[in-house]
């Protein structure tokens, strides 16, 4: 009876092991900025990586017959062009199939040079600069729309419905913030708004009184700023010191969960006006609501604003790699670049030849007792 006992167990084992050998590990790498002032957006897309990654493994996902074992391999490039070089590097000695990210233009751009001479796919959920995209890299991919429709949008939003006359603009001097800040003031122009003033701080600033007070002499009546919401949260509490009682308003990096904490009480309803590179209509509202109430259960905190692009990035290079039966880049990448229909959180994901999300949205919104309140989706 005990050597039955004992030769059962022993198979049983064995079977054990022979389904853990043929488990594949896929290394998914995500990257962002996890330590300095904006780190609470960092992690905010590092746990939507991470939330993606833990489905996936729940559900046994085959690639090519064989069970996979996801793997996220994070990294933090602090917001900083050179440190995310650094990281980028480090992510393709880790020997990644994929990479999701980075969060921030500076750091995506000059990244996916390392990702397109490695020929590791890389898809960016937020960086919204235009020339992202634009180096001619087959590896670079993104899944939100870029400055060019962001500032446009806002700028005509600021004339047209804002009514807008005198119009000051502050950028932060990054890829993000000039690129975003000068698609804005096109839109202006051309919109019949006039320009000002436009004045440049950094995105480690923290003290602007110097460029406010020198706009305030303008009298604006819409301040726009491009730049990020750690940045903008101090800069509305000078303007409310220093008595300019303009709208402000911003692209997507000021457009977080977090700018509420961040300005305090210096932000009154529907003074803040921004945008998300992204949005969902109709029927597809239902899946982001439920991928919200998710993510708060698991990480016991609310999206700040990119975790369900990131969450959508990786499911969109997992299904790259079921359909090409591989997940070795140099096989998956032309069923990435072809991915036309993908049913995600944030909507309909399909890439254009430059690997540009085809048909993006954005979502306006602004801010009433200290929560995001959604104005318009906008295409
Ligand atoms: N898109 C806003 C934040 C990220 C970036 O493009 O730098």
């Amino acid at each position: 009876m005990k050597l039955i006992l004992k030769s059962t167990v022993a198979a049983a084992l064995a079977f054990l092991s022979a389904a853990t050998l043929a488990q594949q590990v896929v290394k998914i790498g995500h990257v962002g900025p996890v330590s300095g002032a904006i780190a609470h957006l960092g992690k905010d897309n590092e746990n939507g990586a991470r939330l993606a990654v833990e489905e996936l493994n729940a559900k046994g996902v085959k690639i090519g017959g064989q069970t996979i074992k996801f793997e996220l391999v994070t990294e933090d490039d602090g917001a900083d062009p050179k440190q995310g070089t650094a990281a980028a590097q480090k992510l393709v000695d880790s020997k990644v199939n994929g990479v999701v990210g980075h969060l921030n233009s500076g750091t995506s751009i000059p990244a996916s040079k390392i990702y397109s001479e490695a020929g590791i796919p890389q898809i960016s959920p937020s960086a919204t600069n235009p020339k992202f995209t634009r180096n001619g890299y087959k590896t670079t991919f993104r899944v939100v729309a870029d400055d060019v429709h962001l500032g446009g949008t806002l700028g005509r939003y600021a004339v047209k419905s804002l009514k807008g006359q005198s119009i000051a603009v502050i950028d932060d001097r990054t890829a993000y913030g000039q690129g975003v800040a000068e698609e804005f003031k096109k839109a202006v122009t051309v919109a019949g708004g006039k320009i000002v003033g436009h004045e440049f701080t950094t995105d480690k600033a923290s003290d602007f009184m110097a460029i406010l007070t020198t706009l305030r002499a303008k009298k604006p009546d819409v301040v726009f700023f491009g730049g990020m919401d750690a940045v903008a949260g101090p800069m509305l509490r000078q303007m409310k010191s220093l008595g300019i009682n303009a709208k402000f308003m911003g692209g997507d990096g000021i457009c977080s969960s977090e700018l509420a904490k961040l300005a305090g009480d210096a932000m009154s309803d529907g003074q803040v006006v921004c945008a998300e590179a992204g949005g969902v209509e109709g029927t597809q509202k239902k899946g982001l609501e439920d991928f919200n109430a998710k993510f708060k259960k698991r990480f016991n905190a609310d999206v700040q604003v990119y975790a369900p692009y990131v969450y959508d990035a990786v499911n969109v290079m997992v299904d790259a790699m079921v359909r090409a039966g591989s997940p070795d880049p140099a096989k998956y990448l032309a069923a990435l670049a072809k991915t036309s229909n993908f049913n995600g959180v944030t909507g309909t994901i399909g890439f254009d030849e430059k690997g540009d999300i085809k048909n993006g949205a954005l979502t306006l919104y602004t801010y009433k007792s200290g929560k995001r309140d959604a104005i318009a989706v906008v295409r």
